[in-house]
């Protein structure tokens, strides 16, 4: 099929943008009087109160941004051997994901999620995710991290197949997972990808942390994406912004799984934030306000707002940004 039939077939990209909306609202240019509409809050925002040291766990549909993004799974907590060991259960599968009034896609997620569960281990624990492929084609499950050529992920557990992957947690830090069954592109693309967050020995002290994961989709299949998103959902956290608490310290734990485009930045407003590469480090190696990261590169930052009122963030490459990748803080005082 020629390129210029697909085009002609297929709206671009700031038709997927607007969606649904932009038919009947008769958009000009301001993408600031749209996200007003429909803007509502959730109430679930989760900040540690003083002297408490584990959160409480977001209720709710993990598969809600507001609810994924302070959604930690710690597994299920066995002793073998006199060793902890986080036994997780993911099933791969295949659902509808609407991405906006306009547009759905037919994803490849674990859980029904996307992104997959953030996973959370302390360094020297030991993992095991018990994969069980009902996907309907193969998958894998492969984990960045330190472990033997067997657990590397990238042979395909067919449909109807379970596999256990096992490993030490090492090093801490925050890593990604994804599918690694070519072509890799579109695995992840569809939803395939996920964060592991190994802790340090000694925890970091607290925070009011959280996740972001930033995405793209190709949507029309032209090997580019049309739109992009932090966890998942195009514009939400615009609609719904994160409600933060004023000179609270957030941890956020950044990662890149946008396919196709090589490399994003992420900035965030009137602010800046202390940067620990990968997560490997418990102190900053420094201090910025827009960092730049290849795909799947990921950092922790840290960050406090001093005044209340609302800040977006976003990526630099603006285009990325209008194309869904957008979000507001809501700093309360
Ligand atoms: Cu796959």
């Amino acid at each position: 099929m020629s390129t210029e039939k697909k085009i002609s077939k297929f709206p671009n990209r700031r038709q997927f943008i607007y969606g649904g909306l932009g038919a009947g609202l008769g958009i000009g240019g301001s993408i600031w009087a749209w996200q007003q509409l429909g803007r509502s809050r959730l109430s679930d925002s989760t900040v540690p109160l003083k002297g408490e040291t584990h959160l409480p766990k977001p209720q709710g549909d993990p598969s809600n941004p507001l609810v994924f993004l302070r959604n930690f799974d710690y597994g299920t907590i066995k002793q073998e051997n006199g060793r902890t060991i986080r036994e997780f259960r993911v099933e791969a599968r295949t659902s509808t994901l609407q991405l906006n009034n306009a547009v759905s896609l037919i994803s490849w997620n674990l859980n029904g999620q996307v992104p997959a569960p953030t996973l959370r281990a302390t360094e020297g624990d030991r993992i095991r995710v018990i994969f069980f492929n009902k996907a309907g084609h193969p998958h894998s499950l492969h984990f960045h991290g330190i472990h033997p050529a067997e657990m590397d992920g990238v042979k395909p557990v067919r449909n109807n197949q379970v596999f256990i992957y096992e490993f030490d947690a090492e090093p801490y830090g925050v890593h990604p997972y994804h599918c690694h069954i070519a072509p890799v592109t579109r695995h992840i693309s569809k939803g395939l990808y996920g964060m592991m967050v190994i802790d340090p020995p000694e925890p970091r002290p607290q925070a009011d942390e959280m996740v972001m994961i930033m995405g793209g989709y190709d949507v029309n299949e032209d090997h580019k994406n049309e739109l992009f998103a932090f966890n998942g959902k195009p514009n939400y956290y615009m609609q719904h912004p994160i409600d933060i608490k004023q000179n609270q310290r957030i941890r956020l734990y950044l990662l890149n799984m946008i396919e196709y485009d090589p490399v994003v930045t992420f900035h965030i407003h009137a602010n800046f934030f202390q940067v620990y590469p990968t997560g490997m480090t418990t102190t900053p190696t420094q201090s910025s306000d827009v960092i730049t990261m290849g795909t799947a590169e990921r950092q922790i930052l840290e960050f406090s707002y001093r005044y209340p009122g609302e800040y977006m963030f976003h990526p630099h490459q603006d285009a990325i940004a209008e194309s869904g990748c957008m979000g507001m803080f809501n700093v309360i005082s």
